[in-house]
């Protein structure tokens, strides 16, 4: 018999597991098929106890899929590209590619630590270029249905660094620069997009999916639909300005119109006198981040043009102005006002003193003006041909009479925009484009992928791509031409690399396209996807897009990436707070695993609390659950009985019900109470132990075994072996469990106070000494009789009777 030694036990099996290629993908075409995918890491250096929370979980529920039956797919990689690689270079001097490959070897064995079933095969680095050529590929793709395109857009601008800044660059509620603080402004520079919004409509359909409700709502308001009109206001001198409103029954209200400062007309609408004003205006809202712009509690500003727009409804003249209160990148980057119906322009009116004009009555309005804007329904009033017609049919009718007159048309507007996927960065996907004089913008052929990365680059920020330093990447033949040409220097998003990884996994080293079609109609779609609800309006909204991309251009045949997802929560430091590198308050693993082992630390994170919910982190409960693993340890190995009573009859009907509760907290992702079972289990069988009839133990102990195998992957191969059983509990198939014998079944206990009947009680099966007192104490007619005295003590007939010595 072997000693409790966790550390030693995990190691031996890692290897045994490791040689024995236990855990490569089971390709039986016999079976179901599961692809289980939970979000691949950042090789940032070390995995911490977040990449455990998510990780072992998840592999957990990998394994349970497996023992059921199904071939699964579980594989890991690397998301390698970005920032934090070229803030080290910036650093510290060392090449972005050395430390982001000394992280992922290091990282690799603290992955195997963990006692995951991941198949190491499979494995994708995204930085990779036998990887990254297919971004490329994509990208071409992309732009061949015309789907990137290169658009001047405005971008994330550090004054003080004097460069681009990246999303994650950009911190806090008021935009600072994430290394000197500055606060962040928009810069115009010619960027390439990829066209998201041709599947706004698309997206919006969550019918094929199974994912938590939060991600669909957070997606449904990134995406943002909002139906209405359009209409047309001729401004003088000008021509038609369009605007985008949801509330064409309030058109007769529409008593001055705004433009947003970055609006084309601008310049030319604006009369000579108020020129210097209006400039000065739009100087200062560009400097202004987006989020203080349609901050609503920020006073409204704005200036006159000195232009006024006509009213189609009434041929009015109404003023239009320029506030930064209005938006170029939504609608059409102008408003009808209505400052009686919509707050932001009642604001705007009162301060300017512009006539504020009741088109939609409220349902007991007398007439006078309105003391703060209404916005719900009512008839609309002061509206020409519409007065006494409900807002809610003007918005239709209204419609309808500018479509007649030519003058608007129904109109759906999205507040998703497109992915801005340039980046002034060197560590990325260099964007296959080449510019030539001649031809102009060219693609890179196909067949002359990867555009190689280069390996020396300028990495100080100088606010231009660093590859445009770089002569030998940058100077190019043109492809169609053969004459001089330049390449595009800025890369890509990584957002890119991780919205097709998923599909990279089933054939990493394929050749002929992204991924070998005929695995991926063994293995797609992805059945189960674990990750943070962090990623819902990015990475979730993006790998979702790709595919229905993908299916268009051929390579799938369905239309969504994944077919179930389930966030898990966030852990929390012993300060309670949010675990990350910046708070300071991150639990290495390694200590925990170096003391407990990692079916420890496994089982503890998933007993923490509900997987969703997260919770913090607390040493004390870890020994808990330490304790519990060598308690159970030593129902095969160690002398430990337990002193508490049990009924050893009932060691059936337990087993069976600890299968099913397993069971079904596996299929609902709630680890921490099949834990709670298994503790509450081992208790039991420590109870019972020596005291089972020997095969029906034997038979006992073989099931706890395999429910305990995938949460304890290491423990239970070591039982197993232990008790004889060969090579490998994880080869096992999940036990089944009889209904007959898991229905709770009641037993009536007598209770004696002093020997002598008092009542009788009816009881769980299986109940136990404690909850059998409970209930005895909770009975009136004991209660009479004890009354006053003091209980000395229980004595106690499993399942039969109990009897309360008191005096
Ligand atoms: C007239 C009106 C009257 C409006 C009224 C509202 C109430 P959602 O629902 O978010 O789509 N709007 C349009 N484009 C804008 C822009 N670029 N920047 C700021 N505001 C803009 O909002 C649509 C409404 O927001 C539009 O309907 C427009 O104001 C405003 F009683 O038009 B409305
Ligand atoms: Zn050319």
């Amino acid at each position: 018999r072997r000693g409790y030694d966790p550390r030693a036990i995990e190691a031996r099996w890692q290897r045994r597991w490791a040689e024995s290629g236990l855990y490569r993908t089971d390709e039986d075409p016999g079976k179901p098929k599961h692809y289980a995918l939970t979000m691949l890491p950042y090789p940032s250096g070390d995995l911490h106890v977040g990449h455990w929370y998510a990780m072992t979980p998840s592999d957990t529920r990998a394994r349970f899929m497996r023992m059921r039956g199904y071939r699964v797919f579980f594989p890991i990689g690397f998301d390698a590209f970005g920032l934090p690689a070229e803030n080290a270079a910036i650093k510290r001097g060392i090449h972005p590619r050395d430390w982001t490959y000394s992280n992922i070897e290091r990282m690799r064995g603290q992955l195997r630590q963990m006692g995951t079933m991941f198949d190491f095969d499979a494995e994708v680095v995204t930085c990779d270029p036998e990887y990254y050529r297919w971004n490329q590929w994509f990208f071409l793709k992309f732009y061949e249905r015309g789907l990137a395109y290169r658009e001047k857009a405005p971008v994330d601008w550090c004054p003080s660094c004097n460069t681009t800044l990246a999303r994650e660059q950009v911190v806090g509620p008021d935009r600072r620069c994430e290394r000197c603080d500055t606060p962040v402004v928009k810069r115009n520079l010619a960027q390439w997009l990829f066209k998201i919004t041709d599947y706004a409509e698309e997206l919006l359909d969550f019918s094929k999916i199974d994912w938590p409700e939060r991600v669909k709502t957070l997606q449904r308001n990134w995406i943002g639909r909002s139906e209405g009109a359009e209409v047309e206001f001729e401004i003088e001198g000008y021509g038609k300005v369009t605007v985008f409103t949801t509330r064409p029954d309030t058109l007769f209200g529409a008593t001055f119109f705004v433009v947003a400062p970055e609006h084309p007309a601008v310049e030319r609408i604006t009369t000579p006198e108020r020129r210097d004003e209006v400039r000065a205006y739009v100087e200062r809202a560009a400097r202004m981040s987006e989020i203080d712009r349609t901050d609503v509690t920020r006073e409204k500003t704005g200036v006159f043009t000195g232009a006024y727009a006509t009213n189609p409804a009434n041929g009015e003249k109404i003023p239009v102005y320029v506030a930064d209160y209005v938006l170029m990148g939504y609608g059409t980057g102008a408003i009808m006002a209505v400052p009686a119906h919509d707050e932001r322009d009642f604001e705007f009116a009162k301060k300017y003193g512009i006539e504020i004009r009741t088109v939609i009555a409220p349902p007991d309005w007398d007439g006078s003006p309105l003391g703060e804007a209404y916005t719900g329904e009512g008839q609309m009033v002061n509206s020409g041909p519409f007065d006494g017609t409900p807002s809610s049919e003007g918005i239709d009718k209204v419609t309808r009479w500018l479509e007649e007159r030519g003058l608007g048309r129904p109109a759906v507007n999205y507040r998703l925009r497109d992915w801005l996927i340039s980046r002034q960065r060197y560590w990325g996907t260099p964007i296959p484009i080449v510019y030539c004089e001649r031809c102009g913008t060219v693609p890179v052929p196909e067949e002359d992928l990867p555009v190689l990365l280069p390996e020396d680059a300028e990495f100080m920020p100088t606010g231009e791509s660093p590859l445009k330093f770089n002569d030998e990447f940058r100077r190019t033949q043109c492809p169609r031409c053969g004459g001089a040409a330049e390449r595009e220097t800025d890369t890509m998003d990584t957002f890119v690399d991780s919205s097709w990884y998923q599909y990279r996994y089933l054939s990493p080293h394929y050749e002929e396209g992204p991924f070998d079609p005929e695995r991926g109609k063994e293995w797609l779609p992805v059945d189960q996807y674990t990750g943070g609800i962090e990623h819902a309006t990015m990475h979730l909204l993006y790998t979702r897009f790709f595919t229905k991309v993908m299916r268009d251009i051929g390579l799938v045949d369905f239309d969504e990436p994944m077919l179930r997802l389930f966030n898990q929560g966030v852990i929390l430091g012993p300060d309670g707070n949010r675990m990350s590198k910046s708070r300071g308050n991150v639990v290495n693993p390694q200590e925990y695993v170096d003391r407990y082992g990692s079916d420890v630390l496994r089982c503890y994170l998933m007993f923490i609390g509900p997987w969703d919910e997260g919770g913090p982190w607390d040493p004390g409960g870890i020994e808990g659950v330490a304790r519990w693993l060598r308690r159970a340890f030593n129902l095969v190995a160690g002398e430990e009985v337990s002193e508490a009573e049990a009924d050893p009859r009932e060691l059936s009907r337990r087993t069976h019900r600890l299968v099913k509760r397993v069971t079904e907290y596996l299929e609902g992702f709630r680890f921490n109470t099949a834990i709670a079972a298994l503790m509450e289990h081992t208790n039991y069988l420590l109870a019972v132990k020596g005291e089972a009839e020997e095969g029906e133990w034997r038979e006992a102990m073989r099931t706890f075994l395999l429910v305990l195998a995938p949460f304890a992957p290491h423990h239970a191969e070591e039982m197993w072996e232990i008790l004889g059983e060969g090579y490998s509990v994880h080869e096992q198939a999940w036990p089944r469990w009889d209904e007959e014998l898991v229905r709770e079944e009641t037993v009536t206990l007598v209770v004696q106070v002093n020997g002598k009947l008092r009542d009788r009680v009816e009881a769980p099966a299986g109940v136990d000494e404690g909850q059998a007192r409970e209930l005895a104490l909770a009975s009136e007619r004991v209660r009479a009789h004890i009354e006053g005295k003091e209980l000395r003590k229980t004595v106690y007939v499993p399942g039969r009777l109990i009897n309360l010595v008191v005096s």
